[in-house]
């Protein structure tokens, strides 16, 4: 088989093991290999177990709880893996919270210091939040359904060429319908580039050894239950 087609069989087979759910994952995960500035590809990515029907207020065909879902997101660490981007379909699996972390990158730019601005999207069922050097840019942090409108939360803003750092935090509850495909997908746009709405590919993430390190709760600490 050429070296193109085993690159191909590496990423198909990669993005299969995306579909898999939190728990069933035993595909040995390639070792990140760190460059000289100890930057690795890809994100990393923290999976925790949450309770089944949390709240207890998940009546069938009403994908929505009675309570604070802060509260019941993040609540077992599971494992943590290197993903190379995200794109993911969980497809009818539910009950489970999931963080990336890592850096973006926005490719050079012919004056250095020139601002650029991105427009941002996250497709999501259910609830998401994104931040980007530090900042928290989307927070949506509630079941909802891939078929509404609002399954689809975008925001721009302006960035220079290089790494930026982001987090996406992500959750998925209860799924609904047998055809349900539970996403969870990062895009963006820059119309003053030229870049036209795509999901951000794999070649603009990287992390660092110490991202694999999981944190307990969501990173602003809004879970209040222990
Ligand atoms: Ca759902």
């Amino acid at each position: 088989m050429s070296r193109v087609l085993l690159a191909a069989a590496a990423v198909a087979l990669a993005l299969f093991v995306q579909a898999l759910p939190a728990e069933a994952q035993t595909a040995p995960a390639p070792t990140p290999v760190y460059d000289a500035e100890g930057y690795a590809p890809g994100l990393a990515a923290h999976y925790y177990r949450d309770e089944d029907y949390w709240g207890g207020q998940w009546p069938d065909g009403v994908s929505v709880p009675n309570v604070a879902s802060a509260d019941h997101t993040f609540r077992q660490y599971k494992y943590t893996r290197v993903e190379p981007l995200i794109s993911h379909l969980f497809i009818t699996r539910g009950w489970f919270s999931v963080r990336w972390q890592g850096y973006l990158t926005i490719p050079a730019a012919e004056t250095p210091d020139a601002e650029f601005l991105y427009k941002f999207y996250v497709f999501a069922d259910d609830g998401c939040r994104l931040f980007i050097d530090g900042e928290k840019l989307i927070d949506d942090w509630r079941p909802c359904s891939e078929n509404a409108p609002d399954a689809i939360r975008s925001v721009s803003k302006k960035l220079k060429a290089g790494r930026h750092r982001i987090v996406v935090e992500y959750f998925q509850g209860q799924s609904l319908a047998a055809n349900d495909r539970d996403p969870i997908r990062l895009s963006w746009e820059c119309r003053a580039r030229g870049l036209k709405s795509t999901v951000i590919p794999e070649t603009q993430f990287s992390h660092r050894r110490e991202d694999l390190t999981p944190q307990a709760g969501r990173l602003d600490g809004a879970s209040k239950r222990k």
